[in-house]
């Protein structure tokens, strides 16, 4: 390799030769002339290895110890605290054309823009180079993934999150079939966060099956096998014919039933989605992606992409996240990021104590009432702020978690931040009006992007964010693999933000729990069904012995009406604001063809029934 020895040791050398694949020393070649570290590390799946990453956050000061054993902080910028949706952009080649919400730029002139950048951003820095794998280690799912970053941060967080697999390059035997991510957090001020924010730039490259991404840390900017490698899959399997999704994956358990059904659920950002995969007595795979395939038995079978969870910390506490705060506050290898730190002891918004009035947090030394450079008070924490844990550590994690088959899986949930419109639970009429739901969803806005919060906006299947192939191709595949599945999974809707007219919620957090055990047990057929215009909802009587023996509450009649009556005037509307911006798409028939169905369902039924709100007893 033509890299001067100062820069690029005997042993990295080694460790790269090793490999025997030309195209990752052009890539190491490329990047090194073109950033223009100081020095190159190559990391390999060895403990020795990865200890050094580890050491290194700390030497860079991009993570500081804590108290507590293992445990470290690390702080974005005060303006990078979330996915920075305005400057994450396809590269688009000349002539080829992509959905209007998906953000694009020429590819030449945004290569030439972001390669201006990168010239010589990691002067001054160590450069590391490691090999992850997407999916457990050597099965139908895996894809190998090359992260180089000068960001000691980024590769050790990566190092919780994501399996090590230079093993797994070492099997490419030479091949370029994977994806490789290209990051620099950039200069760094005197907190060790990145100081140009306003060159922050996330450009995704589907030609070659990479993303370049840099002046930012915040892990959906900068990771790259998190929300970036997350885009580079979806482009892969939907030109193929398997799925890529925003997804948890679970075990759900019944009591006293000695059996384990999985589901996956797709949620919006900040949403429910970790924590309905953490709901007490459940197991779980994975909290945020999954690839789906079809399995040589006509089933539907998943994997977790990841082996960590980068979760959000507010509002963990021991009432209503015990497993996870439980593993916030004893000893393991641990990454805080974006909170309240004070005499070594970490703080955070709805911890559920009380919190210091000053300390270091993501604006850097802070006191209660400090405001920021817009006069806003800034808070202990930020709301999106995380914590960065290895799967592994839990006491729920499922035992088939790292399965190279995956889970089997009988149920998929789609859930949104809705206040006015849907109900808390429902099941779909079949795959393709569950393909429907799931492409209808609306979300309101969280704090997991920046910009403002609490807008409803649509979120088809919690995936718009990640949707780089056009929409109405994305919808067709989701069609033709519930059509190649002979054992298909169920598809419900939940909402857990419904309010009532006083404008407060009509459910308790936990409730949610009710609701997966609903939809769990209409996968065994237990449970009989109401058939209304949106799809099966629940029948009272199932739901109060749920409500009793799950949690010990009691639940009303009048809870239950208000909780599942169909809201008329607002399910119209909503069909109405869908159908618009997929009739600007390429979609297949079969799929707008639901838009009238559902609407003269609706409309049939209020007529007949007489009112604008039908009570679940007028079924
Ligand atoms: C999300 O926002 O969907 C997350 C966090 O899971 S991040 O990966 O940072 O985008
Ligand atoms: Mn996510």
């Amino acid at each position: 390799m033509d890299i001067d020895k100062k820069i690029l040791d005997d042993e990295s050398v080694e460790k790269l030769t090793a490999l025997k694949n030309g195209y990752v020393l052009e890539i190491v070649e490329k990047y090194t002339k073109l950033c223009k570290p100081s020095k190159v590390t190559v990391i390999t799946d060895s403990e020795e290895d990865i200890a050094y990453v580890r050491r290194l956050a700390l030497k860079t000061k991009e993570e500081s110890k804590l108290n507590m054993k293992g445990h470290t902080i690390h702080y974005d910028g005060y303006y990078d605290q979330a996915r920075d949706k305005a400057h994450t952009r396809v590269l688009l080649p000349k002539g080829k054309k992509l959905s209007k919400h998906i953000n694009t730029i020429d590819r030449e002139e945004g290569l030439k823009e972001i390669e201006e950048i990168m010239d010589g951003m990691m002067d001054g820095k160590e450069m590391l180079v490691r090999f992850f794998c997407l999916s457990p280690l050597n099965s139908r799912f895996s894809i190998p993934a090359l992260q180089i970053t000068d960001s000691s941060y980024v590769a050790h967080s990566e190092d919780l999150l994501y399996r090590s697999g230079y093993g797994e390059f070492m099997n490419l035997k030479g091949s370029k079939n994977f994806f490789y991510f290209i990051h620099s957090a950039g200069e760094l001020d005197k907190n060790g966060c990145t100081k140009n924010v306003d060159k922050r730039r996330i450009y995704i490259d589907l030609e070659e099956n990479r993303v370049l991404t840099v002046n930012n840390q915040y892990a959906g900017n900068s990771l790259g096998l998190k929300k970036l490698a997350l885009r580079l899959a979806i482009n892969r399997s939907n030109n193929e014919d398997w799925l890529t999704e925003h997804m948890f994956i679970m075990g759900i358990k019944p009591e006293g039933k000695g059996r384990t059904t999985y589901f996956t659920g797709a949620f919006p950002s900040a949403c429910g989605k970790t924590s309905t995969a953490m709901i007490p007595g459940q197991s779980i795979v994975g909290d945020d992606i999954a690839y789906l395939k079809i399995w040589d038995d006509g089933s539907c079978h998943a994997v977790n992409i990841e082996s960590g969870i980068f979760g959000i910390i507010t509002d963990v506490n021991p009432v209503d996240d015990p497993l996870i705060h439980k593993c916030l506050i004893t000893p393991r290898e641990l990454i805080f990021s974006n909170i309240l730190i004070n005499d070594g002891k970490p703080y955070w918004l709805g911890m559920g104590c009380e919190t210091p009035d000053e300390g270091k947090n993501h604006s850097g030394l802070w006191k209660r009432g400090n405001k920021d450079a817009e006069g806003k008070e800034i808070p202990i924490a930020h709301k999106n702020a995380r914590y960065t844990i290895r799967i592994s550590e839990l006491e729920n994690v499922d035992p088939k978690a790292d399965d190279v088959n995956g889970v089997q899986v009988n149920g998929i949930i789609y859930g949104g931040r809705d206040s006015d419109t849907n109900v808390p639970v429902a099941q779909s009429l079949n795959w393709s009006h569950g393909v429907f739901s799931g492409a209808s969803l609306e979300s309101e806005t969280t704090s997991a992007t920046l910009g403002k919060e609490g807008q409803r906006a649509h979120s088809p299947m919690a995936n718009l964010d990640f949707i780089v192939v056009p929409l109405g191709k994305y919808i067709e595949n989701h069609l033709k693999f519930g059509k190649s599945l002979s054992k298909v999974p169920l598809i419900f809707s939940t909402n857990y933000f419904l309010k009532g007219e006083d404008g407060n919620y009509l459910n308790d957090k936990i409730d949610k729990k009710v609701w997966i055990l609903w939809a769990e047990g209409r996968v065994h057929n237990e449970y009989e069904v109401i058939e209304t215009p949106i799809g099966f909802i629940p029948k009272y009587e199932d739901l109060k012995v749920l409500f009793h023996s799950v949690l010990g509450k009691k639940y009303t009649k009048d809870q239950y009406e208000r909780q599942f009556s169909l809201r008329v005037e607002k399910l119209l509307s909503k069909l109405d604001r869908i159908e618009k911006i997929y009739s600007e798409e390429e979609v297949p028939e079969e799929f707008m063809n639901h838009f009238e169905r559902q609407r003269r369902r609706l409309l049939e039924a209020k007529e007949k029934i007489g009112k604008e709100i039908l009570s679940p007893f007028d079924f």
